[in-house]
């Protein structure tokens, strides 16, 4: 189990049903950290680059107009295995085929609105980490529950 960074964003749907905190609480109880936190309205250039990869794809004009279209919130995360635990938090990219339990099966259920991005990979996560976070952005700190969450022996 490697210590990872993964980015997530909150997007426009969930901030503005007032998921933040719900979403949020999700990764902090499943004892994932939160380094780095903030709410901002994505510039159109920032989101061409983080969706680099979808560019001409059939759904990419409408991802990017809703990306941009109101606040977000970005959050790198940390924790052992962070990029994959936070995906299975997620669930699946179609909230259809997402299971309840995971945060768009419980609360999406359009593929374009489907609350929440993290990153897939971990070359992926620091070049999204580095697109939306500046270094002094993220904080390296001991929470007090880590020892109980990872028992030195295991
Ligand atoms: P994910 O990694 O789960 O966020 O999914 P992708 O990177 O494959 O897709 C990024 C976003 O593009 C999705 F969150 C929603 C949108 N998308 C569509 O609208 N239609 C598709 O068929 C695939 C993705």
């Amino acid at each position: 189990m490697e210590t990872e960074q993964t980015l997530v964003l909150i997007k426009p749907d969930g901030v503005q049903r007032g998921l933040i905190g719900e979403v949020i609480a999700r990764y902090e109880h499943k004892g994932l950290k939160i380094v780095g936190m903030k709410l901002l309205q994505l510039p159109r250039e920032t989101a061409e680059k983080l969706y680099a990869v979808h560019q001409g794809k059939s759904f990419y004009t409408v991802l990017i107009e809703f990306m941009t279209s109101a606040p977000i919130v970005a959050l790198a995360i940390e924790g052992r295995d962070a990029i994959e635990l936070v995906r299975i938090l997620n669930g699946e990219t179609d909230p259809r085929k997402s299971q309840p339990g995971s945060i768009r099966g419980d609360f999406s259920i359009n593929i374009t609105h489907n609350v929440v991005h993290a990153s897939d990979s971990p070359r992926s996560a620091e070049r999204e980490l580095d697109i939306v976070f500046a270094p002094d952005e993220r904080y390296k700190y001991h929470r007090i529950d880590e020892d109980i969450l990872h028992p030195s022996a295991v």
